[in-house]
């Protein structure tokens, strides 16, 4: 509900040339908390216990489907006001008249959560499009002056009755408001200049709603996830440091994303400081190797888009999302999955059946997520690993198998230290394993022949210390194959890059000379069949590359895939590799100076000896 005049007195009260920032943080520019380290991971315990949300993107975006005029969007149909190039008017017009929540859709929203285990729940208050699910005073676009009902307060309430924390997600751009940022370096409807518009007019109506939303009149916020910052508009362009300073006053607990700033690579360095915000925001990815010394959150769809459409029908299995959440938290990282509600906010068959799968498996395996750290293991042949204090000096490791061994028996490789106790979650009390060093690892043995689940079973596996685990070596999975990763690499004159959004994880920018190489323990020595995963473009002469290791080599030559994010599967030849702990080095021998080529996974599959 809009009352006039409540704007200016909002500028007045928050002293809009600049709300005094805290004394102490004179010369130590947008370091905006001056709390201890200590302090700073009081007010995130319950985050870093909860490690699982769910994200809702919901909005008048929702009624469209993925579908305006004859056009078809599947990925980022919330976007659909700018991909479908509407104006502001029409879109209001078109949108307003659709909107139709129903009675009780929030609290589906919350029964969802908590019966998949999440601990808490981000949702849109207000997403690109301008219109705000609260009551707002600054404008007559939001839920209250057209449907009559606080759609805002509803959420909060019933995530509070569930007893979910409360995450409020909130647009830094606005494609109804007619000072928002616009034209050049603006994500904004196209064919729009900031001709006539007033920027500083919309950031007071930004500190406004953002206002409105912490207050107080809405209780407590756990939450603020502000989206996004891009180029010229982030940091100062929204007045950061005031807007922090404003939400913090208002809630001294809250915790505030990244993305008041872009977080360059330059600012990603500079890591510590609360400008970060108090979490670090991976969108559709989990970094390789987690993110060393940041708080951090991967955002994660269930198709390709977060509002919904009709037409994004390929969803990531309830394995796979299941695989995603352990992933994510045995990097030490939280994962906050989305739904994107129908137009009256119920929730589609697919999505309630992929939810129900991970809160069953949840039940039984709760405890190796919630409150656990990342394990000790760079990367393991059969699964992930997650670790917990356990009191009197004693740590637990939460085996998660993905790849169940039919023969009952598991190597956790690299690990020094033999446990006091392990047990299988959710399996039978009376199964008891031997556990004892061998192979360069732990070997555990009498694990039941099938798993408990299907996606992964746990193993709990205790230590009266902290267990030792030795410098990483890629081990066999159970088929014996290798999956030597990017990440696994030492690089030499070429680069690796983590994957973002949409792309792989690789090692490009190769030399004549440049190398990657790769630790490996070989059980037995035999040959291998080799196959590279290879993107390239703009090659004139084909690229060669050697694999050797010890006295084995091997050669091929990698020819233009079509694109820099056409990806083949070459097939490499083989290789005899020697046993032991070896080292596997990837060399480039050739190349055109102007080629593009990223190689990711290489793949070694045994090859059947003939008798
Ligand atoms: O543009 C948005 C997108 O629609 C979605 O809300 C995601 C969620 O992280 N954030 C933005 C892109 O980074």
């Amino acid at each position: 509900m809009k009352r006039m005049g409540l704007i200016a007195g909002f500028c007045l009260l928050m002293g809009f040339s600049g709300v005094q920032v805290n004394a102490q943080t004179e010369g130590q520019e947008y370091i905006l908390n001056t709390e201890s380290a200590a302090d700073k991971q009081e007010r995130m315990a319950w985050w870093k216990e909860a490690r699982f949300g769910m994200f809702v993107h919901w909005g008048l975006y929702s009624s469209a489907e993925g579908e305006w005029g004859d056009k078809t969007f599947t990925r980022a149909a919330e976007w659909i006001q700018r991909n479908a190039n509407v104006s502001a008017d029409v879109y209001q017009e078109t949108m307003l008249p659709k909107f139709k929540p129903a009675p009780d859709f929030a609290s589906k929203w919350a029964s969802l959560a908590k019966q998949a285990g999440a601990k808490y729940v981000v949702f849109t208050n207000k997403h690109h499009e301008g219109f705000a699910l609260h009551d707002s005073t600054q404008t007559e676009y939001d839920a209250k002056d057209v449907t009559g009902r606080d759609l805002h307060k509803e959420v909060v309430e019933a995530l509070r009755a569930e007893g979910l924390r409360v995450g409020v997600y909130h647009s830094l751009w606005d494609w109804h408001h007619p000072d928002a940022p616009a034209g050049k370096g603006a994500m904004n409807v196209s064919g729009l200049t900031m001709e006539g518009r007033d920027l500083s007019r919309y950031t007071n109506y930004l500190h406004a709603q953002v206002n409105e939303i912490t207050d107080g009149r809405y209780g407590d916020v756990d939450v603020l996830w502000l989206d996004y910052s891009k180029g010229p508009y982030q940091g100062e362009v929204w007045r950061a440091k005031q807007l922090v300073e404003l939400i913090r006053n208002n809630q001294p607990q809250i915790l505030i994303n990244n993305r008041l700033w872009q977080n360059t690579k330059e600012q990603r360095e500079d890591s510590g400081k609360y400008w970060f915000g108090d979490f670090s925001t991976p969108e559709q990815h989990i970094p390789a190797t987690g993110i060393e010394g940041i708080d951090w959150e991967t955002c994660d769809t269930l198709n390709i888009t977060w509002g919904w459409s009709k037409h994004a029908v390929e969803f990531k299995t309830s394995t796979e999302l299941i695989h995603r959440l352990i992933d994510a938290v045995s990097k030490g990282g939280n994962y906050l999955l989305n739904i994107g509600p129908l137009p009256d906010g119920s929730i589609d068959p697919k999505t309630v059946e992929r939810f129900s799968d991970i809160g069953e498996w949840m039940q039984i395996n709760g405890d190796a997520i919630y409150g656990t750290q990342a394990g000790p293991f760079s990367r393991l042949p059969w699964g992930r690993a997650t670790a917990k204090e356990i009191g009197d000096g004693g740590h637990r490791l939460y085996l998660h198998v993905f790849d169940w061994p039919a023969n009952g028996e598991l190597l956790v490789p690299g690990l020094q230290t033999i446990p006091t106790h392990g047990s299988v979650m959710g399996g039978k009390a009376a199964e008891t394993l031997r556990m004892s060093k061998a192979r360069g690892g732990v070997v555990l043995e009498g694990l039941p022949t099938q798993p408990v689940h299907d996606a992964a079973t746990v193993i709990a596996i205790d230590f009266d210390q902290v267990p030792s685990v030795a410098p990483y070596r890629v081990h066999a999975a159970t088929d014996g194959s290798f999956d030597l990763e990017p990440a696994d690499a030492t690089v030499k004159d070429a680069i690796y890059h983590d994957h973002e959004m949409h792309r792989r994880s690789c090692i490009d920018s190769w030399k004549a000379n440049a190398e990657a190489q790769f630790p490996l323990q070989v059980e037995k020595s035999q040959s291998y069949a080799v196959q590279i995963e290879v993107a390239a473009d703009k090659i004139k002469d084909n690229a060669t590359f050697a694999l050797s290791a010890g006295e084995a080599q091997r050669s091929f030559e990698v020819k233009s895939t079509g694109g820099g994010e056409v990806w083949k599967t070459l097939d490499a030849g083989s290789i005899e590799l020697p046993s032991g702990p070896i080292t596997l080095t990837l060399r480039c021998a050739t190349i055109d100076e102007a080629s593009i080529l990223k190689l990711a996974t290489i793949t070694l599959k045994p090859v059947a000896s003939t008798p």
